[in-house]
């Protein structure tokens, strides 16, 4: 059994003086130093659909919103979600053995620990975006498979969240599961996302043309076939930034980081004052909305933007279906905008939790309610909704035509959402229908609240680890005295708000501030900064 792995491992040397970490979104780095890496990824799949009795696991090599020449690769679990956190340290721990005789015997030492039985068949389904980097990552990764003699399926090009959908899917086509989560084919993604998006238009003003840029990544061609699915009559899409058989233009001067970092247009997109415009990120599973305003002012409609807009249309969707006991709520991260935490409490009436950084943060708390909304500010999100949410939803029976009404538009909703993880495209769909349900341009959506000035800033230090939070990563417990300086500076400001926190993705310290005026938010960024370099 191991010397198969070792012969195909020498095809896939570690480089002698890295170490690697799977942080926020897994193993990211520069694509030349990632092959190992993927290689030993592609046993610890094996084990982690073997430890589970056999269940696909899907494999996703991407490195997002990062520039072209880096990659990354992350696990997904059966029902879709993250990699479960406390096999994280095992992963690093194939990735950082030395040579071909440490990584038999850890990989070893994983299954008499974890009392892994290797008999049992393993599934493994992969998947890449458009970086030229991927299909040599693809081989380390299936010569791991074929090594350990696991069953693959290679799914080629495809977003995160469709990678996503497909391990759902395949996981719950068989009892206890009732009903699987749906097709397991990409055509049977654009179809579930496709007719539900159709069906919650019905009898609602067609919305007008939208302008997608779509990073010149995988969104682009994925986007494309979605639309074609739905049709120009309902879905009139405009898709720039598409050039994906250019891989140096990938994330370049596009895309919903550069949207959200730099507040301002793609220099790609010529749009009308007031049109929809919308960016997804290199690998479709962030979007942010904006608009030019008539004077031409540039206004962004983020994560926090479109978290407030979706609970607030759940909440009187289930409201008028006649349901009163689910409980609707969102989670933020300390990145929200203050305004929109405030919007959230007293105007739309619904509880608030704050966690960490990180998708897998946000997901897990947001189980918490029946419909959990749960956003980064920069556009990663979706909706989760219990178990019991999915039985009312299913029998409620309603006592009007309204209430039924409300009640299908209720179940097509849970169909458009992704809930296995947050979706550029279902998330773009979801926000076309709920701007037509409301019969809201973008105006109107961005003035439901005015964002506080902010302001965020990358701080280069000797050693980010040295930073320790607490309280959802809003408050520095070490180093000490540290965060005694940030609390007196930001008491200085109206509704001064600050805090700063190690990247999970980067050597730096980020620090983000919030106050009354645009110069003040910008001056205690400043000054916070200089406290903690
Ligand atoms: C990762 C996270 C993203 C988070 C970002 C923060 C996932 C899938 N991705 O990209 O959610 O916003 O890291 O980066 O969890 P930072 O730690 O460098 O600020
Ligand atoms: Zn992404």
């Amino acid at each position: 059994m191991t010397s198969p792995i070792i012969e195909a491992s020498q095809k896939h040397p570690k480089p002698e003086d890295k170490t690697f970490g799977y942080g926020t979104a897994g193993f990211r780095m520069k694509a030349n130093l990632l092959d190992s890496v993927v290689f030993r990824v592609g046993l610890l799949a094996a084990l982690r659909s073997q430890k589970l009795n056999g269940k696909t696991i899907g494999v996703m090599i991407t490195a997002s919103h990062n520039v072209p020449e880096d990659n990354g690769v992350k696990l997904v679990d059966p029902m879709g979600e993250m990699l479960e956190a406390s096999w994280e340290a095992y992963a690093t721990s194939l990735a950082n053995a030395q040579n071909e005789e440490e990584l038999v015997a850890r990989y070893e030492h994983l299954i008499s620990s974890l009392k892994i039985n290797t008999s049992t068949p393993a599934h493994v389904i992969l998947a890449k975006d458009t970086r030229e980097s991927g299909p040599a990552l693809v081989t380390a990764l299936t010569d791991a498979l074929t090594s350990v003699g696991a069953k693959y399926d290679d799914y080629g090009i495809l977003t995160t969240p469709q990678l996503h959908y497909l391990v759902r899917c395949l996981n719950t086509q068989h009892p206890p599961h009732t009903e699987p989560y749906g097709e397991p084919t990409e055509e049977g993604y654009y179809k579930k996302i496709g007719s539900a998006y159709a069906k919650l238009l019905q009898g609602k003003p067609r919305p007008g043309p939208i302008t997608v840029d779509c990073a010149n990544g995988v969104g682009a061609p994925k986007l494309k076939a979605l639309a074609e699915y739905i049709g120009k009559e309902i879905f009139d899409v405009k898709i720039v930034n598409d050039l994906v058989d250019q891989p140096s233009k990938l994330n370049y001067q596009c895309g919903a980081d550069f949207v959200k970092t730099q507040q301002r247009l793609p220099p790609a997109s010529q749009v009308s004052p007031l049109a929809r415009c919308a960016s997804l990120d290199g690998d479709a599973d962030r979007l942010v909305y904006y608009f030019a305003d008539s004077d031409g002012t540039f206004r962004l409609l983020d994560g926090d933007k479109i978290a407030t807009l979706v609970a607030s249309f759940i909440t009187d969707l289930v409201k008028s279906a006649g349901i009163s006991d689910l409980k609707v709520g969102v989670v933020q991260t300390a990145y929200a905008n203050g305004s929109s935490t405030a919007y959230i409490t007293k105007t739309l009436g619904l509880p608030v939790i704050c966690t960490p950084t990180g998708v897998k943060h946000l997901h897990h708390a947001a189980t918490k309610f029946d419909c959990g909304v749960y956003f980064e500010a920069n556009g990663h999100g979706t909706v989760v909704f219990s178990h019991a949410a999915h039985t009312t939803i299913a029998s409620h029976s309603p006592e009007s035509p309204a209430q039924a009404s409300a009640l299908e538009n209720l179940r097509a909703l849970v169909d458009l959402i992704n809930e296995a993880v947050g979706d550029a495209l279902s998330d773009l769909l979801l926000v076309e229908v709920i701007l037509a349900h409301k019969r809201w341009g973008p105006k109107e959506w961005d003035s439901t609240y005015t964002d506080l000035p902010n302001r965020l800033v990358r701080v280069e230090v000797k050693d980010r680890t040295a930073f320790k939070t607490t309280d959802a990563e809003r408050k520095l417990v070490e180093p000490a005295g540290v965060q005694e300086k940030i609390d007196s500076l930001v008491g200085k400001y109206k509704q001064g708000r600050a805090f700063a926190r190690a990247s999970g993705t980067e050597d730096a310290v980020r620090v983000y501030s919030e106050a009354a005026e645009r110069g003040e938010a910008e001056e205690l960024a400043r000054l916070v900064a200089d406290v903690v370099v």
